[in-house]
């Protein structure tokens, strides 16, 4: 049956032009990076829900985050966050990570938990408080020594509830400060990873507001600072894949931090509510990946795709799972994009030819294709499926209530 659908789809797509060997390939060098908060406890500034088999240390969130990346192939990244990930010794952490076939992806710094932050971390007035921002950023340029990680991703919860509370120009110039000091302890490989918010938990200012900002910041600092678009950290309304056409051309697009959105940071899991947004930001990186410029090819290849989300309500596990399944979707839908057949549209002024020739990609089923790759790589077919029959589910339930929450 399985090789029937995928011998249609197969000469479905072969008289589009599209190339199913190429397509395949992309898709096995997918690598979605899963967030070890993910795992854990986390809800709403209402209620964070106590869940059965939480991991209750970063060592267990490494051993959840292995199924998913068992199961799917897809996830051998888990990024940190400090201090919820702190431990004595991050070899050790590293080498549990290594045990289970993962690595240590980006590490967070926190500077939003601490009463000390209450009116700003970098940004505060206070020049000890910046201080001790300060040493925490450093302190994660340490840590990302120990774990072998590449990335650090930068995100403030900085900003002001009232007019006058704060100098908006001199607290963009204590950021810059902050950032440098830490920019300058970095070492040649690893990279800054500068992520915005237009609102929340501030609410009449932010100071990393938005994508402007980030790459402004970004600009300064130097080439191995970024920016991180997080899916959820925009005003309603905003063109997000414009904002990624932008950053790609500027070489400057560290990478993502998916999550699906009705309203504000909604942090709800990739895909459910706006696919077709998600398949048109991998358009946008596809059509990229083609430029004649070299330094954009090389952007394209260094993205880190991350899940950052909230699983409030959800079973952890299944929760992440359903998320890089989401986005490996996507990728497989914007994958099979006949891009000539866009140029031509466009040379020829052809506006309702160029939107259905996007469109047409993102209606095709591609379990066919998903079925084939998965069989290829010795997975399981359908990896929800598999890891609900398995037993993993129910043996985690020993670890009880009260796990590690964020
Ligand atoms: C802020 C944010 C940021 C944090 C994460 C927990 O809303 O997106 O990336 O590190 O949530
Ligand atoms: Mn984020
Ligand atoms: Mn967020």
């Amino acid at each position: 049956m399985t090789d029937r659908a995928y011998s249609l789809f197969e000469e479905q797509q072969k008289a589009r032009g599209i190339n199913l060997e190429e397509v395949k390939a992309q898709l096995k060098a997918l690598k979605i990076e899963t967030p070890s908060w993910g795992y854990g406890d986390s809800g709403t500034r209402f209620k964070v829900f106590q869940k059965e088999g939480v991991p209750r240390n970063p060592f267990e969130k490494f051993e959840d985050a292995a199924q998913v990346h068992g199961l799917t192939g897809l996830c051998p990244s888990v990024a940190i966050h400090i201090p919820w990930d702190k431990v004595e010794d991050y070899g050790k952490l590293r080498n549990h990570a290594e045990g289970l076939g993962l690595k240590i992806g980006a590490v967070n710094p926190n500077l939003f938990q601490e009463d000390d932050y209450m009116l700003g971390s970098v940004t505060n007035a206070d020049a000890a408080i910046r201080r001790k921002a300060i040493n925490h950023l450093l302190e994660c340029v340490d840590i990302a020594k120990e774990t072998g990680s590449r990335d650090l991703s930068l995100w403030f919860a900085d900003g002001t509830n009232y007019p006058g509370q704060g100098d908006i120009r001199k607290r963009k110039n204590w950021m810059l400060e902050a950032l440098g000091e830490m920019y300058k302890a970095m070492t040649p490989e690893m990279r800054m990873l500068i992520e915005y918010k237009c609102f929340e938990p501030a609410f009449y200012h932010t100071d990393i507001a938005d994508w402007g900002m980030a790459f402004n910041y970004a600009l300064k600092l130097g080439p191995q600072a970024e920016v991180l678009v997080d899916t959820g950290h925009h005003l309603p309304g905003a063109n997000i894949e414009h904002i990624v056409a932008y950053l790609l051309d500027e070489k400057r697009l560290g990478g993502f931090h998916f999550n699906s959105r009705k309203y504000a940071d909604d942090d709800l899991i990739v895909g459910t509510t706006n696919p077709y947004e998600l398949f048109l930001i991998f358009y946008q990186i596809l059509n990229a990946a083609k430029d004649l410029d070299a330094g954009v090819r090389d952007n394209v290849a260094n993205i880190a795709y991350m899940i950052d989300q909230s699983h409030n309500i959800e079973k952890k596990i299944p929760a992440m799972l359903r998320s890089v399944l989401n986005v490996q979707t996507q990728f497989a839908k914007a994958l099979l994009i006949n891009h000539a057949e866009i140029e031509e549209a466009q040379v020829n002024g052809d506006v309702l030819g160029a939107e259905d020739a996007v469109r047409r990609a993102f209606e095709f089923d591609v379990t066919p294709l998903l079925h084939a790759i998965r069989e290829e790589q010795g997975l399981p077919l359908d990896p929800m499926k598999a890891y609900l029959s398995s037993a993993y589910g129910k043996d985690i339930l020993a670890r009880g209530k009260g796990g590690a929450s964020w």
